[in-house]
């Protein structure tokens, strides 16, 4: 009796410590399966199920089909989701420290934005919302480019934007941002665009090509793409806190490696994906507008001195960077 119980205690030990250690990670994107950073984070699913022998699972779920950028950041931190990857603009309410990279016209240009977030600043900005109390562990930089806005009038001057109502993700920094540029900033999900877009509720958005051509939002009638590239918007991969605690610490190193060679894979993916969708929506007969953004930096001065106003010095360290 006395033997068997302990064999039963042995095993039972031994289930346990095994079923505490296999499980699932689910990952979610907002875009579409075949986006550079869907494919970047399946990508390091696999070398995680390769490098663990399927100990760690990893499930992708693209397309928002766990919700919008703001209820997907609400599941990463209460552990529904493990793996995010979203834009740092809904992660501003969360992590306020973050609106230092969301501000308008903060970078020169993308090579600007990318030494910045390849340097110490970048690190810095990780650990930062690693440590603040949102429950995200910061893995890596995910890049999205540089924003500009699309209508369905062509618009050059802050002034053509007088009375348009233009999307802008859900902070008040960017609706801000947008009545500085001369429209009207509305908040909203990434995937009630196109119907608003479509319905007349709004008159246009602001983002990269790559997201204007697979949203579709050129087909709801955003016709004019006009190269403002107001916004230079870094994004990140995170992971659930809260599913991290749980990793030992050998997981945990894996993790942010494959996170890391994630990072360098996406970045290429993505300047092949900018030049190629924006190929694709030159021959759907979009109209690419270049024009002087001047009035539209000038014009942006009153939301980076409010908002900047708490990062002075590191806006200063970013502007020097090189
Ligand atoms: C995209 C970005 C997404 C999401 C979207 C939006 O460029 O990659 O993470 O933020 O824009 O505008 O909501």
């Amino acid at each position: 009796m006395h033997k068997l119980f302990r064999i039963t205690a042995a095993a039972a030990f031994a289930f346990t410590a095994i079923s505490a250690a296999a499980q699932t990670m689910k990952a979610a994107d907002v875009h579409p399966a075949g986006y550079p950073t869907v494919v970047a984070v399946e990508a390091m699913g696999k070398k995680l199920e390769a490098a663990t022998q399927g100990r760690i699972k990893f499930q992708m779920f693209p397309g928002s089909v766990l919700g919008g950028e703001k209820e997907m950041i609400e599941q990463t931190q209460v552990g529904a989701i493990q793996i995010l990857r979203t834009s740092l603009g809904p992660v501003g309410p969360v992590v306020p420290e973050v609106n230092v990279f969301n501000m308008p016209f903060v970078f020169r240009d993308i090579g600007h934005m990318r030494a910045v977030i390849d340097g110490p600043i970048g690190q810095e900005l990780l650990d930062k919302i690693t440590a603040s109390p949102a429950r995200m562990v910061a893995l890596a930089w995910m890049d999205g480019g540089s924003r500009s806005l699309y209508t369905k009038k062509p618009v050059r001057t802050p002034a053509d934007l007088k009375g348009q109502k233009i999307r802008m993700m859900g902070n008040p920094l960017f609706v801000d941002t947008m009545n500085a540029m001369g429209g009207n900033g509305i908040a909203m999900g990434y995937g009630e665009v196109f119907t608003a877009i479509q319905t007349g509720v709004i008159d246009g958005a602001e983002n990269n090509p790559p997201s204007l051509y697979t949203a579709n939002h050129f087909k709801a009638g955003a016709k004019y793409f006009t190269q403002t590239n107001h916004l230079i918007i870094a994004e990140i991969l995170v992971m659930s806190k809260v599913s991290w605690d749980k990793l030992s610490p050998a997981d945990q190193a894996l993790v942010k490696k494959t996170a890391r060679e994630a990072q360098l894979e996406q970045r290429k993916l993505w300047d092949a994906a900018v030049a190629d969708y924006t190929a694709k929506l030159k021959a759907e007969g979009v109209e690419f507008i270049a024009m002087d953004n001047k009035p539209f930096f000038d014009a942006t001065a009153p939301v980076r001195a409010k908002y900047g106003a708490n990062f002075t010095d590191l806006m200063a360290r970013i502007a020097a960077v090189k």
